[in-house]
């Protein structure tokens, strides 16, 4: 039972919402492509989502808190895909969440890592959330029973994806979606902001998580399924070896307690926050 390792948010009272969700089995015929497509106004209307990308549930005490951070740029189909998918996911597990996309200015090469730290540092100073899930918007949770909620341990929750045929391909994987309480975030000082071009910093990361003493969790591979929005590769940084090579001098000096970043746009837009930053 997988529900035994999740870590609320909130205490159970009277009326908390049950987190249990229906059994709908993912399947290999699934594409999010091709649903139908609704205006963003249109759906946030439609499924009560407030300004930003905010919702929780009205009828009972949802139980988990969650903010998902979502770094960004020139994907403007997927992203449309992917929120047009993830709302009413998200709204069948009852969560009280908020979706952040957090866009990377031109310039310099993609940091996926200090994104995800900007993402963390806006979202809290907005609202204590409890609960972070970091992840790519190429990627398509397939299982209702996947929950975007955090579990009593660090967890890697893309641990089944169809590009590799729902297979890990090695133990250390820990890229794609992630789900980490604040307190596990804060104890390993965020991602490394080092990390620009593809590659390394999930890697990177997971070794931060070990040298906490971090054990990390995964859902069974049926629950952890997704599906991977079809994109050209990304050619793989060539520093990023040496940065790996390097990480553990600089757990405590590069991450959280190093950021500096500048907001240059924002905006609350129907389905999710959008964050424009210069890294
Ligand atoms: C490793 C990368 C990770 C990446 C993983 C899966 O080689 O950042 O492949 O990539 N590490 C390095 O480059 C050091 S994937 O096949 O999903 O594109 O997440």
């Amino acid at each position: 039972n997988i529900y035994g390792e999740m870590e609320r948010s909130y205490p159970p009272r009277d009326n908390s919402c049950v987190i249990s969700v229906s059994g709908r089995r993912s399947s290999q015929l699934f594409y999010p492509e091709e649903y139908p497509r609704e205006d963003p106004v249109v759906m946030a209307r439609r499924l009560g989502i407030l300004p930003g990308g905010q919702w929780k549930p009205l009828n009972c005490h949802p139980l988990f808190n969650v903010a998902i951070i979502l770094p960004y740029r020139h994907r403007q189909s997927q992203l449309a895909i992917f929120m047009n998918y993830i709302h009413p996911f998200l709204q069948s597990q009852n969560l009280d969440y908020r979706i952040f996309v957090i866009e990377q200015s031109p310039m310099r090469e993609f940091n996926r890592a200090k994104l995800f730290n900007v993402g963390y540092a806006e979202a809290t100073k907005i609202n204590d959330f409890h609960c972070f899930i970091f992840q790519d918007i190429d990627l398509i949770p397939q299982n209702p029973n996947n929950i975007y909620a955090c579990t009593k341990m660090p967890r890697h929750m893309s641990s089944s994806v169809n590009t590799f045929r729902y297979n890990l391909p090695y133990t250390g994987l820990f890229g794609g979606a992630i789900a980490l309480t604040r307190k596990q975030f804060e104890r390993v000082n965020g991602f490394s902001n080092v990390f620009y071009g593809w590659g390394g910093e999930d890697d990177d990361f997971y070794s931060r998580l070990q040298s906490r003493g971090f054990q990390i969790t995964r859902f069974g591979p049926d629950v952890a399924q997704y599906y991977m929005l079809t994109h050209k590769k990304e050619p793989p940084s060539t520093t990023r070896f040496a940065n790996l090579e390097s990480g553990a001098r600089r757990y405590d000096t590069d991450g959280l307690s190093n950021l500096e970043y500048r907001v240059l746009n924002h905006q609350l837009r129907p389905l999710y926050s959008w964050i424009l930053a210069d890294v």
